[in-house]
């Protein structure tokens, strides 16, 4: 069943039922190919982000998005795909209501894959011109991820386990919040699902 973790913050476990998970694994296996596949992304000073991403539709880089793979091999992004535009909105009416379904369409889809050790530090996502809800969906190892809020990188924080198949959606004033994932817990992964890591994809509107 659906919780709300905070206003706009709705997390939906077992969203996707195991055909979909593996439609889905199936398709990011095909975008994480070159061109524009799956790289590592370069952060200002100097480090690489430990989780690797593969972008759809704009190539997003720190802080900004661009038509070309700019930190990867250069190459156009593979474009956004509809059936991708189709599950975000049915995530929003799903969980926010049909009313949250924005107008403009969702044209972003950024995969981040969580290998061994793989993290993301706290953060907000403000490089989208859009305030439209950013929808998440889950596959392979589970993970901790911690949610804050819109005001500081600090606590408080709800913590919340993630897993295949779960759904989460950020809308209203939870759209700006701080949000990160402190751990993934390896080899977690649904048995038979043929995936080693954690894929999280997230589908934006870039108001662009
Ligand atoms: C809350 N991804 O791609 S998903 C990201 O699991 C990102 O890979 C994490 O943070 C991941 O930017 C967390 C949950 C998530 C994604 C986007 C959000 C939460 C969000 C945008 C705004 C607020
Ligand atoms: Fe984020």
């Amino acid at each position: 069943a659906p919780a709300r973790i905070a206003p706009g913050a709705v997390h939906h476990p077992d969203w996707l039922d195991a055909e979909a998970q593996r439609a889905l694994l199936d398709a990011c296996r095909e975008w994480a190919r070159p061109p524009a596949g799956l790289r590592t992304v370069r952060i200002p000073g100097g480090g690489t982000m430990s989780a690797r991403q593969v972008c759809l539709g704009r190539h997003w880089y720190p802080y900004g998005y661009a038509p070309t793979a700019v930190d990867g091999d250069g190459a156009p992004v593979k474009p956004f795909p509809d059936r991708l535009g189709d599950l975000a909105r049915r995530a929003v009416a799903d969980t926010l209501g049909a009313h949250e379904v924005p107008e403009a369409p969702y044209d972003i889809a950024l995969v981040n894959f969580y290998g061994p050790g793989a993290r993301m530090g706290m953060h907000r996502d403000a490089d989208e011109h859009a305030d439209a809800p950013v929808v998440s969906v889950s596959l392979g190892d589970t993970c901790v991820f911690r949610f804050g809020n819109p005001g500081t990188r600090t606590r408080p924080y709800t913590d919340v386990t993630l897993r295949s198949g779960d759904l989460f959606v950020f809308g209203g004033p939870s759209r700006y919040a701080y949000h990160g994932v402190p751990r993934v817990y390896e080899g977690t992964a649904p048995a038979g699902s043929g995936l080693t890591g954690r894929l999280n994809i997230t589908l934006r509107v870039s108001g662009l």
